[in-house]
């Protein structure tokens, strides 16, 4: 049986971009909900070997630490010419410093060595698992893609991360060119865009009711 969100829900994440996100697709829903920074809650250590697995660490350690449901997201830029790479390390690539302009030239020059220049040679696509865990160990899980090109030079200021290098099928704007509402992607707009709003789709139908 799936469950529904009710009352307040922890955003288990300590990445402000992705916080804003998350916090506008819940926005919708009515749901009150506040972030793992703001209650000072501990950053697990990501041990698991896919997205869906290091969302559900993040999700289940925010639960038993406040007795409430929690949400995380786990996601990453998958790069089909370095056979998939960052993937799950995509935060790692940027380093202490979260330099992810260094993280997105670092995947040029590999893109560079591998002699792929043409867009079909550059295909890629984020990846976002959301997991929401309850402190019963009752977990929700859910995961989507958003598939497009990487460009160079990254293009826009918008967004966090990858967003300025990654341009979804079927635009000619990078996400970092476009504002979150048309990186969501979701009604009026579209039937959702990026890999979290995506994913978020499947979530709500699962476990959340419009207000
Ligand atoms: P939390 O674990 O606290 O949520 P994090 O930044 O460490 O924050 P991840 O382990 O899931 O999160 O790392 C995913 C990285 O992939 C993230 O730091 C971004 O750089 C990148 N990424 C994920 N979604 C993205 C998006 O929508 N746009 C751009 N980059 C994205």
């Amino acid at each position: 049986m799936h469950r529904r969100i009710t009352g307040k829900l922890v955003i288990a994440t300590h990445n402000p971009g992705k916080l804003a996100e998350m916090r506008e697709l819940l926005a919708p829903y009515g749901v009150e909900a506040v972030s793992a920074a703001e209650l000072d809650l501990a950053e697990p250590e990501e041990t698991g070997g896919s997205f869906r697995a290091n969302a559900r660490i993040k999700a289940v350690a925010a639960a038993k630490a406040t007795g409430l449901p929690a949400f995380a997201d786990d996601s990453g830029l998958a790069v089909d010419a370095l056979d998939g790479a960052p993937g799950i390390y995509s935060a790692r690539w940027a380093g202490p410093d979260k330099d992810f302009r260094a993280a997105m030239t670092q995947i040029e020059r590999l893109l560079q060595e591998h002699g792929a220049t043409t867009p079909d040679r550059r295909r890629a696509r984020f990846v976002s698992a959301l997991c929401v865990a309850w402190p019963d160990d009752h977990v929700e899980e859910v995961e989507a893609t958003a598939e497009g090109t990487l460009v160079w030079p990254p293009r826009g200021h918008a967004g966090f991360g990858y967003d300025p290098a990654f341009q979804p099928d079927g635009h000619h704007r990078t996400f970092g060119e476009m504002t979150s509402i048309e990186k969501h992607g979701l009604p009026p707009l579209g039937l959702g865009l990026s890999h979290r709003a995506r994913a978020f789709v499947k979530l709500a139908e699962l476990c959340l009711e419009a207000r």
